[in-house]
């Protein structure tokens, strides 16, 4: 599908009404980091699903970045997040997400053991055309033993398939690698459900009752 195919719908960056009320009946609140290369999409994942008005703490670049973030193949890239991104989406009528885009630049990193507290799962957002941006967030996730799955964001020109992905990161067959437009809220959500899914399931291994 062309990039102007999608319609504003789809893209439901936020609700006219800027906030959907929590439901009542939400009793579980999941912490999840999207993390990934600087351009990856992750600001673009949280709006697109999110149903609240999104904290994004964007800024313009400025000539002061340049030789800093390398904007390299990022044609359109004109703002930059600083410190975070946080949304909210609820997945059933209990279970709740909360998420937090961390900032993708190396000089942010410092802000991700912080992030990390109380987080039960990563969304590793990677754009092909720049892969070598996502093997940080991968190490430090291995790292910290956190549960994470790999979003290949659909940008014009991705080259790698999903099988030639796992293997240039270099990650178990346990960790499930799926496609998405982050631009989509369905495609959005699909990767989050995933995540979950993939909770469950190393919760279910090691025996813990979710
Ligand atoms: N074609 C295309 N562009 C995207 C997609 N996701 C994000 N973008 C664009 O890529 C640029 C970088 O996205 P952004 O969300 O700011 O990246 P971040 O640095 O990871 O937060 C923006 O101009 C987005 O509009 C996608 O799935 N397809
Ligand atoms: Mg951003």
């Amino acid at each position: 599908m062309s990039d102007s195919a999608i319609s504003e719908r789809e893209v439901a960056p936020t609700r006219p009404e800027g906030r959907t009320p929590l439901r009542s009946t939400a009793t579980d609140g999941v912490k999840i980091v999207i993390v990934g290369g600087f351009g990856a999409g992750k600001t673009t994942l949280v709006r697109s699903v999110s149903e609240i008005r999104p904290l994004s703490t964007e800024e313009t670049m400025t000539e002061a970045g340049r030789g800093i973030d390398s904007t390299a193949g990022l044609a359109g890239k004109l703002r930059t997040t600083v410190a975070f991104d946080f949304g909210r989406v609820s997945l059933t009528d209990e279970v709740v997400l909360y998420l937090f885009g961390a900032p993708g630049q190396r000089r942010f990193w410092y802000l991700w053991d912080r992030l990390f507290t109380g987080t039960l799962g990563a969304v590793v957002l990677v754009d092909t055309r720049r892969i070598e941006d996502s093997w940080y967030a991968i190490d430090r996730l291995e790292q910290y033993g956190m549960p994470f799955v790999v979003a290949r964001n659909n940008f014009p020109g991705s080259l790698h398939d999903l099988g030639e992905l796992r293997e240039a990161l270099s990650i178990s067959d346990a960790v499930p690698v799926v496609e998405c437009d982050a631009r989509r809220r369905d495609s959005a959500k699909h990767v989050l459900i995933t995540l979950v899914h993939h909770l469950y399931t190393m919760s279910r291994a090691r025996g813990v009752r979710c």
